[in-house]
């Protein structure tokens, strides 16, 4: 990074806040990627990850990234890539999402220059310290409860793991955003918040949802600021 990536970096950091609710795309109530996308986005949501985990080829994934970058332009909306560093800088998304066996966030960084949102996938102190050193935006912190929509889950966390990981994590010194995720409703929000986590990321709580304009008003409720 050159001293005027630097400054810029520092300088977005300062002023960025952002959304409190991340929608994760994925196949489910008979919707595709970019249908679950359009859903969200319609309930009022301003940040989708873009993530599939079935075999794809390289041009699927383009095009349908493509296709929610779109989306997202038109509901002034961020627009991440999970894991794909390559396809985030050639399209022009607005970040990527790294989990802990991804390219480190450090590589990334170096790849991508300081005007991406870098954020990486903890489950402990030692992960968010991780993140922060190398240079990342924000911390997605879980999973909260089991879920579904994540194959090879790490261990559980629930409202203890946060509340412990959060006081940990102001004592050792990490500034980034944290953002819980895994399993989350509306109901958990309140606790996440007291918590003190920044914002959540959800899937099937929206997708699922018979209602899911609610269930995004109680999902982001206890984060508005009055
Ligand atoms: N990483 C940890 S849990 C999870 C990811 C991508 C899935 C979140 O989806 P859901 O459906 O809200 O549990
Ligand atoms: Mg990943």
């Amino acid at each position: 990074m050159n001293k005027k990536e630097a400054v810029f970096l520092s300088e977005r950091k300062e002023m960025m806040t952002l959304p409190a609710l991340q929608f994760i795309t994925h196949p489910a109530a008979g919707m595709n990627l970019v249908e679950s996308a359009e859903k969200a986005l319609s309930c009022g949501v301003k940040w989708v990850q873009f993530r599939c985990k079935t075999p794809q080829s390289a041009a699927w994934m383009r095009e349908q990234a493509l296709r929610v970058q779109q989306l997202c332009k038109q509901h002034h909306a961020l627009f991440v890539v999970d894991d794909d560093v390559e396809l985030a800088r050639e399209i022009g998304a607005d970040g990527v999402h790294l989990g802990k066996n991804d390219m480190p966030v450090e590589e990334a960084r170096r790849i991508l220059g300081a005007r991406f949102l870098i954020g990486g996938t903890a489950n402990t102190l030692q992960d968010m310290e991780r993140i922060q050193a190398q240079g990342g935006d924000y911390i997605g912190l879980g999973p909260f409860r089991f879920t579904r929509t994540k194959e090879k889950l790490s261990p559980v966390l629930g409202v203890e793991g946060y509340e412990r990981l959060m006081r940990e994590a102001r004592q050792a010194g990490i500034t980034l955003p944290v953002h819980a995720i895994g399993g989350i409703t509306g109901q958990d929000a309140p606790a996440l918040k007291q918590a003190g986590v920044q914002g959540i990321a959800v899937s099937s709580a929206l997708l699922q949802s018979p209602a899911p304009q609610e269930e995004v008003a109680r999902l982001l409720q206890p984060f508005l600021s009055l």
